[in-house]
């Protein structure tokens, strides 16, 4: 019996000295394997006495069942000892203050060329794009603009080659669009683009600016639609208490030509600082296609007519929201630009 109390505590020293799962498992081998401490105490049984004999049985099962036991027992305790150190060193202070996410904003002037275009496509037309590098002549000859015109200073250009330059507006995409319809089909298009000119950059101009450009063809079309329709959208961009006013002007694509003001919506057309006291602000420029713009794209003129408008998106912006400043939409400042959550 002594002997069996020796075997115990040797075995429970050399178990609380094991360092990971294989030392144990060597360690149950070495004695209740085949050739381990504990089938040596039986195979010394049959060199005992009869009486003697169960209970040397006995004692080494009680041993068996007692190393058993306290693997199971020391491993659970190994496991619970690296689980309190792995939830100690991976402890999350949860009062911490979080990482700030600042979710983007949509670019104001975005936000206008797209609330513009869900108005015109109500109104039924389609929205097309052309190239920012345009030609020569689709920027200015078929617009009834060639070389040396005068009216080509009105918008001072970006050449690359002698037939190509960065469009100085959108109305290249009308020609390109009644082209495109082989002077046969009724025209209804919405353009939205950036457009370039080399106008010196300050409070009011810029070198780039977004334009929307509008165009209607069809063979019944005149002036009254064309003021029907920029009424339509003074009103859904200024309030529906606006009105409109058309002065007579000159761009060499449109005749007659006009420049349209919307009355003020900040005093009611009484005159303020902000409508310099006339009680109208000017928005756009508009006009009948010319003759010369319908024929060089391939439609009958005694057959089609068309009415066209362009519009500066800084300039809506602008006055839409007080911005003084129109380099504010160009140099990301997003304290600037997070103002205008839609
Ligand atoms: C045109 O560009 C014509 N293509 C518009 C048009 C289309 C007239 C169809 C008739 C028929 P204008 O040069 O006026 O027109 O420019 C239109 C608008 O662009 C201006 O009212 C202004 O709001 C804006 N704009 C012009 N130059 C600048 C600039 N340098 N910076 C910011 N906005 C500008």
């Amino acid at each position: 019996m002594k002997e069996f109390e020796t075997i115990k505590q040797r075995f429970l020293e050399s178990l609380s000295a094991c360092k990971s799962d294989a030392e144990i498992a060597d360690l149950k081998a070495e004695y209740l394997g085949k050739t381990g401490v504990l089938t040596a105490l039986m195979q010394q049984m049959k060199d005992l006495p009869a009486d003697e004999k169960p209970k040397h049985g006995a004692a080494v099962n009680a041993i068996k069942v007692f190393i058993e036991d306290e693997i199971i027992r020391f491993k659970e305790k190994k496991y619970q000892e690296r689980l309190t150190e792995k939830l100690a060193s991976e402890k999350l202070d949860i009062t911490l203050p979080g990482n700030q996410q600042t979710p983007g904003v949509r670019h104001l002037l975005n936000q206008i060329v797209e609330e513009i275009e869900d108005l015109f496509v109500g109104l039924g037309y389609q929205v097309k794009e052309g190239p920012e590098i345009e030609t020569d002549e689709n920027n200015f000859e078929k617009l009834n603009l060639p070389a040396d015109h005068p009216a080509r200073d009105m918008q001072d250009s970006f050449y690359i080659d002698p037939h190509t330059l960065l469009r100085t507006h959108t109305s290249p995409v009308q020609v390109r669009t009644m082209i495109e319809k082989g002077g046969l089909e009724p025209v209804k298009i919405i353009c939205p683009g950036k457009v370039y000119r080399r106008d010196d950059d300050d409070a009011t101009h810029s070198h780039q600016f977004m334009q929307i450009e509008g165009l209607v063809v069809d063979q019944n079309t005149s002036m009254a639609d064309l003021k029907g329709t920029l009424l339509k959208m003074a009103q859904a961009m200024f309030g529906e208490d606006r009105t409109i006013r058309l002065r007579p002007s000159y761009f060499p694509f449109t005749e007659p030509s006009v420049e349209v003001d919307v009355s003020c919506y900040q005093c009611e057309g009484k005159g303020c600082s902000l409508c310099k006291q006339t009680g109208y602000i000017e928005i756009l420029g508009a006009g009948m296609v010319h003759p010369n713009v319908l024929k060089m794209s391939g439609y009958d003129p005694d057959k089609y007519q068309g009415f066209a408008f362009g519009i500066g998106v800084e300039r809506i912006a602008m006055l839409r929201h007080g911005i003084e400043d129109i380099r504010h939409f160009y140099t990301n400042d997003h304290r600037f630009l997070k103002q205008f959550k839609r």
